[in-house]
């Protein structure tokens, strides 16, 4: 097959791949989208399970780069389930007429930079042979699931199935002894509602994890009218928080106020549910002290929903609230008062292997029908480990990242030239609101692609002077914090082997002023060579 020309390809039809076409196509480039699934959507195509619901309110978790989209489209619940999000997704695609450019099933395997053309040609599974100036990895940050590596699943004779890649057709629970591995957002979602149709569910939990009631509800009409006449300024607004997001931030610490006033702070951030509960204090994140007055809050919490008290003290974490993603849930306590539902602590006694009839673990053995995987993904660096990416002298991204990722803004990475990552490791991403920050990225990406192309530039390369400079200020923050102090998907703790390196940016509103000084500057911390 002759080699198909591009300006630009952009791997994964998510959020990111879908907006940067849009967007691309917007300044005259040509774009094509490669998707390995069998629609788009990305995270919210695959991830399907039962009670799969975004953690952010569905009207911020939003594209802003329409006003009319903004106005016109219904959500209906506070919180988006997966399939209200991707109906949305869907709709933006063919309201934006995006679907002709983007190729489903289509896996890309290699994206190798040629010096002597300086563009990247790409191969895809079904045997194609692309090449394009530029590369953008829309690849998403939790879409390279993680399956344990236990041995004998091949020989379990029930249905096995991973939260992240769960069938399309509904499941029949119904009468089953069901087996949940996992106890994180998504086993933390999926669980109660899974627990509804069983005969009987145990749950496998490794670590404990802090969870806030959700509070989900439909909308109020009158909220989303008042919200949609403001909806500019509330973006705005948005963009000057740390988490991107509308958290309702108190600026005091909890170390500086009474007992009282922490308790009735925590109460009605309980009350009114969800992510905002980290914006309790200013120091929640920073201080030890403040935070366990947090965790101390949640553990009661815990106790009161929990009948059992051997089953809630097992529930119970003793680690810092926010190190681990904080989980926002629907009855996960009280799902534990239920007579079909167990709880198995696996902490001291490892799942060691799957066995023709369940799972065995060091010291018992278990019957099940069927086995539910809620063990998360290879969160950040993941999907792009899978693809074969060579820069400059043929490096590979696997040997540049072997100590833990490196980028310059979570956006480029040094000698990997006219290669853009969309909320990489480096920038804030997973600790923000994501639709925003995405939107935030394709948007700095397309004005450098712009700039690039208006100024005759063939190559546009991070310099490693920048990249470890931006390195190294990002260890420095996320250390200044609580996140490195526990094993979490942020720091990739999650994976064995993998490098510990906390890989988000913390904190929106200096980031997006880098990212604006680096484009005002004429791309300060990257080196541009003029076509030769
Ligand atoms: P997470 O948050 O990574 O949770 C995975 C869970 O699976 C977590 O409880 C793990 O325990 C557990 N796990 C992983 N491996 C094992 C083994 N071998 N044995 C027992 N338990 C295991 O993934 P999610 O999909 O729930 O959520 C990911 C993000 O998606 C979430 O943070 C939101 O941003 C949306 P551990 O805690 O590692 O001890």
């Amino acid at each position: 097959m002759a080699n198909q020309r591009y300006d630009v390809i952009v791997v994964g039809a998510g959020f990111a791949g879908v907006y940067a076409l849009h967007k691309l196509r917007g300044l005259g480039q040509t774009v094509r989208v490669f998707e390995a699934g069998s629609g788009i959507g990305g995270t919210w195509f695959w991830n399907r399970y039962p009670g799969a619901r975004c953690d952010i309110e569905s009207m911020e978790y939003s594209y802003q780069f329409s006003a009319e989209l903004q106005q016109d489209w219904e959500w209906t619940e506070r919180y988006a389930t997966q399939p209200e999000i991707l109906n949305y997704i869907n709709h933006v695609t063919d309201r934006f007429d995006l679907r002709g450019d983007i190729q489903l099933n289509t896996r890309v395997d290699s994206a190798h930079f040629d010096e002597s053309t300086n563009r990247w040609a790409v191969n895809t599974s079904d045997g194609g042979e692309f090449d394009a100036k530029y590369v953008i990895m829309a690849t998403g940050c939790l879409s390279s699931t993680n399956l344990p590596n236990f041995d004998g699943l091949d020989s379990f004779a029930g249905e096995w199935y991973h939260t992240g890649q769960w069938p399309h057709e509904p499941i029949d629970f119904s009468g089953k002894r069901v087996a949940v591995i996992g106890t994180g957002s998504s086993g933390i979602q999926c669980i109660p509602l899974i627990a509804e149709h069983v005969e009987q569910m145990t749950v496998f939990q490794r670590s404990p994890n802090f969870s806030i009631p959700a509070h989900n509800q439909p909308l109020d009409p009158d909220c989303v009218r008042e919200r949609k006449a403001s909806y500019p300024a509330f973006r705005a607004a948005n963009k000057e928080t740390a988490f991107h997001a509308n958290f309702d931030y108190n600026e005091a610490n909890a170390v500086d106020v009474s007992a009282e006033e922490r308790v009735r702070e925590y109460e009605s951030r309980w009350a009114s549910g969800g992510l905002p509960f980290l914006a309790s204090f200013a120091d929640l994140i920073f201080d030890a002290d403040a935070n366990a007055t947090a965790a101390d809050f949640i553990r009661g919490k815990i106790h009161e929903l929990v009948d059992d008290p051997a089953t809630a003290a097992l529930l119970t974490p003793t680690s810092v609230v926010g190190c681990k993603r904080l989980c926002v849930d629907t009855n996960y306590y009280a799902t534990f008062n239920r007579s079909n539902v167990t709880l198995v602590d696996v902490s001291d006694d490892p799942i060691k292997t799957i066995t023709r009839v369940g799972l065995n673990t060091a010291t018992r053995e278990y019957a099940f029908d069927t086995l539910v995987f809620a063990t998360g993904f290879d969160a950040m660096t993941g999907a792009l480990a899978k693809i074969d990416i060579q820069g400059l002298a043929a490096r590979t991204l696997q040997d540049a990242w072997k100590e833990g990722p490196k980028t310059y803004l979570g956006l480029a990475v040094a000698g990997f030239p006219n290669l853009f990552t969309v909320t990489g490791p480096g920038s804030p991403s997973v600790l923000t609101n994501m639709l925003p920050s995405i939107e935030h990225h394709v948007d700095w990406i397309a004005d450098c692609i712009a700039y690039v192309d208006r100024k005759g530039v063939a190559r546009i390369d991070a310099t490693p002077e920048a990249q470890d400079a931006w390195v190294a200020h990002v260890n420095e923050v996320g250390a200044s914090s609580l996140y490195p102090t526990c094993n979490s998907w942020y720091l990739g703790a999650n994976i064995p082997g993998k490098p510990r390196v906390f890989m988000p940016y913390l904190g929106f509103p200096p980031y997006a002023e880098k990212c604006r000084e680096v484009a005002d500057s004429g791309y300060d911390g990257f080196t541009l060579t003029a076509r030769g």
